[in-house]
């Protein structure tokens, strides 16, 4: 439990920092924060093994992170500084790390899902066991590119888990104004796909559904799609002033949230070690802010390189 926690902590600590961040104007593009969402890829990489494969959206630093990404490296993308994974040019929505099997983050909505489900088709046709975790947004789940590498991943039995973190939200837009149906599980199930809802504020549940689900890929009985229901905590990005939702609901939601579920409950002797935790998690993202500041920026003589394909 205390490493599920710390690794949540991680995150959320390191989200707060990047909001800070942009406020002082040390980030140049735009923001989104996973505040709320840790407990999906702390579960989910918690069952991964390091040569697995995921792909993310512009919310995915926690993704990268619970893969293993050194939180400098990230730092210093959204700084736009000559880091060592993608030379300051991923920024906060698309940096990306082959050593870490991180496929990368993508803007564009629903643009994960056919790459990550390529790389699964790539890992079976390879046979060597590995499996790819897509994850995207509720929002997403109305692009039609989705529909079709969900498909392609049935029909072929490929070893890819299909993570939806349903927010409720796309952008600023209601779930309820988007589409109809009993759950994007049940959308998924029509296509023949192994699919279910969890709770995704649960790190438990979401780990119990991710051994199976990559059980299941792993031995080739092809794809599983989870809904997993969370909420996102701050806005959709750093300059949302959401009017759209009241002050109730998120009350109701910071009282529900990963971090507080776990506390919640917990001895004395354990609240004491979780705050422990959230020191030592500061005091490690603080040093990797300042090596992050420390990089430069990248040679203006190279800023053509990676334009064009040679
Ligand atoms: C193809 C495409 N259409 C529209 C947008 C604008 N856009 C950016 S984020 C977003 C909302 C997506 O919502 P969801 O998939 O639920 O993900 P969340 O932001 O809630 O994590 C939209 C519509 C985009 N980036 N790409
Ligand atoms: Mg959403």
């Amino acid at each position: 439990m205390a490493d599920l926690y710390r690794q949540m902590s991680r995150i959320r600590v390191f989200e707060q920092m990047t909001q800070s961040l942009k406020e002082a104007g040390e980030i140049p593009g735009s923001i989104h924060l996973s505040i709320g969402q840790e407990a999906i890829p702390v579960g989910f990489c918690h069952e991964l093994a390091e040569d697995d494969m995921v792909s993310a959206t512009y919310r995915g630093h926690g993704w990268a992170l619970a893969k293993g990404i050194p939180p400098t490296g990230i730092f210093a993308e959204m700084m736009g500084r000559d880091s060592s994974l993608n030379g300051g040019r991923g920024a906060s929505l698309y940096f990306s790390s082959a050593a870490h099997n991180f496929l990368g983050e993508n803007s564009i909505v629903g643009a994960g899902a056919p790459i990550a489900t390529g790389a699964a088709l790539s890992a079976r046709n390879a046979g060597d066991g590995r499996v790819v975790v897509s994850t995207f947004g509720d929002g997403a789940m109305n692009q039609g590119v989705v529909l079709e590498a969900l498909n392609i991943a049935v029909v072929m039995d490929l070893p890819i888990l299909f993570v939806i973190e349903n927010n409720v939200y796309s952008e600023m837009t209601p779930i309820v104004d988007m589409m109809r149906g009993e759950s994007l599980a049940s959308r998924a199930a029509g296509f023949g796909i192994h699919s279910y809802v969890i709770d995704g504020n649960d790190p438990l549940a979401v780990i119990g559904a991710a051994s199976d689900a990559i059980d299941r890929a792993r031995s080739g009985r092809g794809p599983t799609f989870i809904e997993a229901t969370t909420v996102r905590l701050a806005g959709h990005y750093s300059g949302d002033a959401q009017q759209y939702r009241d002050a109730e609901e998120l009350r109701v939601a910071w009282s529900d949230e990963p971090l507080v579920r776990l506390r919640r409950g917990a001895d004395q002797a354990t609240l004491d070690l979780y705050d422990t935790i959230d020191v030592d998690v500061t005091n490690e993202l603080q040093k990797s802010l300042e090596e992050a500041k420390r990089l430069p920026t990248p040679d203006p003589s190279t800023a053509k390189r990676h334009l064009y394909a040679e």
